[in-house]
């Protein structure tokens, strides 16, 4: 029988740290919840994280786990591959990478003509290129000259696009100080609006809404001076078509220069593959992995990229507003997934 526990820390890679301590590498996080101070204080106070995690086992619904509901099994030595190569397709494996993808860049790096790195350092040095060469091309957000660069954050309910917005628009306004403006399109719940809008007041950056085609050329204007106009959409469940179409249609009024589709690294494969499929509709252009923090290991992230051929612009690592955003490198990315999870 699996152990279950409840941890609970003053951040989640401190949750983390204590998970990994009492239940090792293997361990399964069942689920996690911010518990927070009321109001507005939860934008400008940390909160306490718990998390709940399994010994081992199947994680219920797929939750936390990029490769649906089964752990990383130990891996088993594989006869073909030297020893120290081994040894990085175990470290791969435990910070999440799927199977088939460890195996495929361990065995990569033993080159075509079977002549295997020397030793582990020369095979983390060739792991590290194969990585960053899989993965797709990063590319962060640029302002564009004289003119507003609009970019908008799409994607599935409670994917992180609002958060990210945030963070995004607090590091171009309260950072470098580039005059940003919002548009929101999310006028489906009040809450979302006014999520929104006290992210403005808090950063200090105009929040201009869209609820109609007739809203676009009024908010165009409003927006004009700004530098960057960040767009939130409301979360679409891949199956509404009909909410789809409507954002669709509003966002091709307002014509952004991006379409960033936010993607929780978490998710489970085939829920992603959906909701790709889902989003193609808005035509995306980049691709935003959000809650890395809760992922056992960067893995996650070659696992949600694999098939996915867009261009990656941001991961987010947790709730903080400003802060827990990683603009994508792709050598840093590569680092990351080699990273030891033992230290
Ligand atoms: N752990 C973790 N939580 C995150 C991260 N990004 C966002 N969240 C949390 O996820 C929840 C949903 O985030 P939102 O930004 O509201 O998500 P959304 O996509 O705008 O949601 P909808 O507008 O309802 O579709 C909030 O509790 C956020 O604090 C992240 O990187 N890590
Ligand atoms: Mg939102």
């Amino acid at each position: 029988m699996d152990r279950i526990r409840t941890f609970r820390a003053a951040s989640m890679p401190e949750a983390l740290a204590l998970v990994k301590r009492e239940f090792g590498g293997n361990a399964v996080i069942l689920g996690t919840r911010a518990v927070q101070p009321d109001g507005i204080g939860r934008l400008v106070r940390r909160e306490w994280v718990e998390i709940t995690a399994s010994a081992g086992g199947a994680s219920p619904g797929g939750a936390g786990r990029g490769r649906g509901a089964e752990p990383p099994a130990a891996p088993q030595r594989n006869v073909a591959l030297p020893e120290h190569v081994h040894r990085y397709y175990q470290r791969l494996v435990e910070n999440d990478v799927a199977h088939e993808i460890a195996e495929r860049l361990a065995r990569s790096v033993l080159g075509p003509a079977g002549a295997p790195p020397r030793n582990e350092s020369q095979t983390r040095r060739r792991l590290q290129q194969l990585i960053a060469r899989t993965l797709p091309p990063c590319e962060t957000l640029s302002l564009a000259e004289g003119r507003a660069t609009r970019i908008a954050l799409l994607g599935p309910a409670g994917g992180g696009k609002t958060t990210t917005l945030a963070k995004l628009a607090a590091h171009f306004w309260l950072k470098l100080r580039r005059p940003v403006a919002i548009i929101s399109l999310d006028l489906f719940r009040l809450a979302a609006h006014e999520q929104m809008r006290r992210y403005g007041e808090i950063i200090g950056v105009p929040v201009h809404t869209v609820g109609t085609a007739s809203d676009v050329s009024v908010a165009l204007k409003a927006t004009a001076d700004a530098a960057l106009v960040l767009i939130d959409t409301p979360g679409v469940s891949p199956g509404d078509s009909e909410r789809l179409a409507h954002v669709s249609g509003l966002l091709d009024a307002l014509s952004p220069d991006g379409r960033h589709l936010v993607l929780p690294g978490t998710m489970a494969d085939r829920a992603r593959q959906r909701c790709v499929e889902a989003f193609n509709r808005l035509a995306p252009t980049h691709v935003v992995l959000t809650r890395l923090d809760e992922a056992v290991g960067f893995g996650v992230v070659l696992n949600a990229l694999d098939s996915l051929r867009l261009k990656l612009s941001y991961l987010t690592t947790g709730q903080r507003v400003p802060g827990d955003i990683i603009p994508a490198c792709s050598d840093r990315l590569a680092e990351l997934v080699l990273h030891a999870t033992s230290a």
